[in-house]
């Protein structure tokens, strides 16, 4: 009964790959690769002044979350040592416990631009299990106000494309079928995305197909482009880069309708729900979040 339970619910939602319509062009791709201008820069430090960064944080000063506009439960959120030169002194670790919360983060409102580059350093413990929610890039009407929220919420609703899209790097776990915590993967809403075979508009997955299992206990250096389109044109893009190589690049994406919506907020969270989690205890570490014009790559050492 419990099979047929979840078989019924797999056949009826199942996942939204994107494949078909958006070939990765990652082979071919002409976006930068490896090094970027934070190789010259040890662990980050002094990224906040290159003329092409929007937001940085290495977390090594101050206050956690103090340069952000909204901060995760301290419960969940604290600052480690990172133990590892690229990621300097401090970390921050997400340690999120199964039946007492959902794990949290940061989230930052930021001067847009006509491509954004994200950047950030994560590791996963080893009693970390699948994750729900990762990091993820909103556009929302404005920077105040109704405006700045008008990207968020809305699972499973189709976009109207003059309010928001999002697009969201993140481990799949491919429902129990692959290792956790799985294998990065986009996870997209616009207006043009397709229908779930249950009705309900859930993100479409824009997946590589040759891609190894994220190994647990190291940091990874993952980095995300997005392209906006021009408004009544399918020539927007996006593309990651984990450890400096290319892994995705798709094309031909219409995000949005109206030229003022653009991507304006980042959340750096692990949040994990028990339909997808059974470990009891799940810690993920952050460092190194860069918000950019052009491609960053990894951290000098
Ligand atoms: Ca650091």
């Amino acid at each position: 009964m419990k099979f047929m339970k979840t078989f019924l619910f797999l056949a009826l939602t199942g996942i939204t790959l994107a494949a078909d319509r958006f070939p990765d062009t990652s082979s071919g791709s002409l976006l930068p690769k490896g090094d970027g201008f934070a190789a010259r820069l040890k662990g980050d430090d002094g990224a906040a002044s290159h003329p092409a960064v929007i937001f940085a944080d290495n977390f090594e000063n101050g206050e956690l979350g103090a340069g952000w506009n909204e901060k995760g439960s301290t419960k969940v959120l604290s600052l480690v040592p990172s133990g590892a030169a690229e990621c300097g002194k401090r970390c921050m670790q997400v340690e999120a416990r199964l039946g007492e919360n959902e794990g949290g983060g940061l989230t930052k409102w930021f001067e847009p631009a006509d491509t954004v580059f994200v950047r950030f350093y994560t590791r996963f413990d080893a009693n970390c299990d699948y994750v729900h929610h990762f990091v993820t890039l909103r556009a929302n009407k404005g920077q105040a106000g109704g405006d700045k929220w008008s990207g968020f919420g809305k699972a499973g609703l189709l976009p109207d494309g003059d309010e928001r899209f999002s697009t969201a790097l993140e481990p799949m776990g491919d429902w129990g079928k692959l290792k956790p915590p799985g294998k990065w993967n986009f996870y997209s809403y616009w207006h043009e995305m397709d229908k779930s075979r249950d009705g309900m508009y859930w993100g479409n997955q824009f997946l590589p197909t040759t891609q190894e299992t994220i190994t647990k206990e190291r940091w990874i250096c993952a980095e995300f482009m997005l392209k906006h389109n021009t408004p009544g044109k399918p020539d927007g893009e996006q593309a990651f880069w984990i450890d400096g190589r290319l892994l995705g690049h798709w094309r031909g994406i219409n995000w949005r309708k109206s030229a003022g919506l653009k991507a304006n907020a980042l959340t750096l969270e692990s949040y994990i729900t028990d339909r997808w989690t059974k470990n009891p205890v799940n810690t993920v570490y952050f460092d190194n979040l860069i918000i950019a014009r052009e491609y960053i790559g990894p951290a000098g050492k």
